[in-house]
């Protein structure tokens, strides 16, 4: 009994930070041989009733991490770093080819269709949220 209430309080911090933001359709492109740059995409929604800020992101699956956005520059698509990313209560942002991205530079191994990885948002708060991400064809 006691054991089982000592496993089950030190759960609580985990689900607490896991709800930060609600996350659907985590998936990233399965990456074209040669190339070690990769993209990833979730729908992030803030259910807290504050601002949630990204200030930076993580993931062991490449060298170096970071929330991209594309933007149109004279008819040009061009993708630019967002230093950090602020989600307003209740708003939902999509992150889909062509818009916001979470890219991953310097991939240790290829994303190959089926597997999973993970990817860690760090938040202005300190805390941080685990994401689970699907390779797709
Ligand atoms: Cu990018």
């Amino acid at each position: 009994m006691f054991k089982t209430l000592v496993a089950v309080l030190s759960l609580l911090p985990v689900i607490v930070a896991a709800e930060t933001l609600k996350v659907d359709d985590a998936w990233a492109r399965a990456t074209i041989p040669g190339t070690e740059n990769g993209a990833a995409y979730a729908t992030l929604e803030n259910l807290k009733d504050t601002p949630v800020e990204i200030t930076h992101i993580s993931s062991d699956v490449s060298k170096v991490a970071e929330v991209h956005r594309h933007t149109m520059s004279g008819g040009v698509m061009k993708m630019e770093e967002v230093k950090s990313l602020s989600i307003a209560p209740g708003e939902t942002i999509k992150f889909q080819p062509g818009g916001y991205h979470f890219m991953l530079f310097g991939l240790k191994s290829p994303l190959e269709p089926e597997k999973s990885f993970s990817l860690t948002l760090h938040f202005e708060s300190g805390s941080k949220q685990t994401i689970q991400f699907l390779v797709k064809k």
